[in-house]
């Protein structure tokens, strides 16, 4: 009779417990989700100290550059004018063998010395001030993180950039500002060693093999405590792929102005499973920030508490 009380007095103890750990637990979890504001708080007290930043053509549209695939204003949207059998044939690398016309056209618009870094790209140079950045892995050929100031060291221009260029013949090397004349008058630059090859930016086509630096990710992305995703819609591989390395605990925050990386029926999260998980019971490290990069930049800097700092960066460029 005693032990029958004793249990049922155990099993009820139990089920306090029980109730109580499940309810911890939900509390718990629920605290662990990260927010765009939580987020701030923690780069303001340096809990995290090796953020990584992807991002891609959306940070520098406010700088006049368009992206690809923003609908009417990207550039895959306003192509006509170059005759395209398919949007992408402008960075194809067969393509540009038998017609590079259309690229140097447009390379004539995107040439870097023509446009000035972001409130976004200022705010990568302030994570290299204040020791937490880890690296920027940025898709964009523009050069924008550069002209902040970020050091070259501390950038992946996964995509090549227009700083450089080369010979596709003989492979000599030449500085943008070698071929820029050249480009900008409307003429295709040819080398001047072999005088046969065109010369070509270092920006990678498809079909082309990746920047030798974009495989920095092996070491660096494990060692992430917070990945940035900023201006990109995720849809070029092996770039968009990376969102999956960092580790299980790494915090990760989208800032983009539509959500990206999430839909099953895109073939993303069955491919990898590792899209962003923001509208799921089972999410404990995704946030999400939907809005103007700028915008959201500017906001993330005044929670931190970087404000003045910040300001005094975007003067002194
Ligand atoms: P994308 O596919 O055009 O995606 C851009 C993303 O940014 C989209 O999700 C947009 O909704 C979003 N976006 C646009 N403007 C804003 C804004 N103001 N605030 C927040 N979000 C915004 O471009 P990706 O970079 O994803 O594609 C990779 C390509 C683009 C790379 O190979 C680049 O070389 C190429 N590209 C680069 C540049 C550049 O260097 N500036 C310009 C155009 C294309």
């Amino acid at each position: 009779m005693s032990s029958k009380i004793q249990k049922n007095y155990r099993t009820k103890e139990e089920d306090e417990i029980q109730q109580l750990t499940k309810q911890i637990s939900k509390i718990s979890i629920k605290a662990q989700v990260p927010t765009f504001e939580s987020i701030a708080r923690g780069i303001s007290k340096g809990e995290y100290k090796k953020i990584i930043i992807m991002c891609g053509a959306g940070i520098s549209v406010a700088s006049g550059i368009p992206d690809f695939r923003s609908p009417k204003t990207g550039l895959y949207a306003n192509l006509e004018k170059y005759n395209l059998p398919y949007p992408e044939a402008i960075f194809d690398i067969s393509y540009f063998a038998e017609k590079p016309e259309p690229f140097f056209t447009l390379a004539r618009e995107l040439y870097p010395g023509n446009f000035e870094p972001t409130p976004v790209h200022h705010f990568f140079k302030l994570l290299e001030k204040k020791n937490v950045l880890k690296r920027v892995y940025t898709q964009n050929i523009d050069t924008l993180e550069r002209c902040a100031g970020v050091s070259e060291n501390k950038i992946v221009e996964a995509h090549g950039s227009f700083a450089t260029a080369s010979c596709q013949n003989c492979g000599e090397e030449y500085k943008a500002i070698d071929i820029k004349s050249t480009i900008m008058s409307g003429k295709i630059p040819y080398c001047k060693y072999c005088e046969k090859g065109i010369v070509k930016p270092d920006i990678t086509f498809f079909g082309e093999q990746l920047a030798q630096k974009f495989w920095w990710h092996e070491s660096d992305f494990p060692k992430a405590d917070l990945l940035i995703v900023m201006g990109t819609s995720l849809q070029v591989e092996p770039f968009c792929d990376l969102i999956k390395n960092v580790p299980q605990n790494c915090h990760r925050l989208l800032i983009n102005n539509v959500e990206v990386a999430v839909n099953r029926s895109s073939g993303y999260r069955k491919k990898t499973d590792m899209g962003f998980k923001f509208n799921e019971k089972s999410n404990y490290r995704d946030a999400k920030k939907i809005g103007d990069c700028q915008k959201s930049i500017k906001e993330l800097v005044e929670l931190i508490g970087w404000n003045k700092e910040f300001k005094k960066l975007m003067k002194k460029k």
